[in-house]
């Protein structure tokens, strides 16, 4: 399959407002990933599959998450989390991806984790900030991403974080590892 037999097949899997979303993501993941010397085709691809299940149906994110050590501790948390997981599976399973760090970018493009890869980053923070975001704040991250990547993704996980926090929503732990990871390299950095 080639990469616009991959575009259409993932589009047809969402409506059209989140193909359009993906079309952003897949500009500013390349955009950031040539400011910040990661590999565009890595990033362009990622981005490509990032929202694969995001409209798929619970019961069909449900048959893959079951079974799967790795994956059944999810079904107890926030639905919102799956379509990562689960993408990150079917990117592999039915679209044949075995570049591990794509896969893993896809997964941890909506919590992210601990040691993120600079792949991780850039799509995770291109999600946040693709031309078709409109939240409080976006400019503001959107300004931040010249210079780090690293505090563009603080401030894009404050936002989320305070979504959560304001909805009486759950958190996440790795959102937190993932915050708080971010914030220990950026101090080591200063205190160089
Ligand atoms: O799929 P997208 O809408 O493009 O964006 P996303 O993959 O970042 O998903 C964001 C949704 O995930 C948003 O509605 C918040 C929700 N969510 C629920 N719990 C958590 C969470 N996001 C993070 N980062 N951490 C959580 O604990
Ligand atoms: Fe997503
Ligand atoms: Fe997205």
């Amino acid at each position: 399959m080639d990469r616009n037999q991959l575009m259409e097949s993932v589009r047809a899997q969402m409506p059209e407002k989140r193909w359009n979303h993906t079309l952003g993501v897949m500009q500013t993941a390349v955009e950031l990933a040539r400011r910040y010397g990661v590999s565009e085709e890595q990033a362009d691809l990622a981005a490509i599959l990032h929202d694969v299940a995001k409209y798929w149906r619970t019961d069909k994110m449900e048959e893959v998450m079951r079974g799967n050590p790795e994956l059944e501790p999810l079904l107890s948390q926030d639905k919102e989390l799956w379509h990562a997981f689960v993408g990150a599976v079917v990117a592999e399973r039915d679209y044949g991806i075995t570049d591990p760090l794509v896969l893993d970018a896809i997964r941890y493009h909506t919590s992210g984790r601990e040691k993120m890869t600079m792949l991780d980053k850039v799509v995770c923070l291109a999600d946040y900030i693709e031309p078709g975001r409109d939240f409080p704040g976006v400019d503001k991250i959107r300004e931040m991403a010249q210079d780090s990547l690293e505090r563009a993704l603080v401030a894009g996980f404050d936002s989320t974080l305070s979504f959560l926090i304001e909805r009486g929503k759950r958190i996440f732990p790795l959102t937190v590892l993932a915050r708080n990871d971010l914030i220990m390299a950026l101090k080591e950095e200063a205190d160089l």
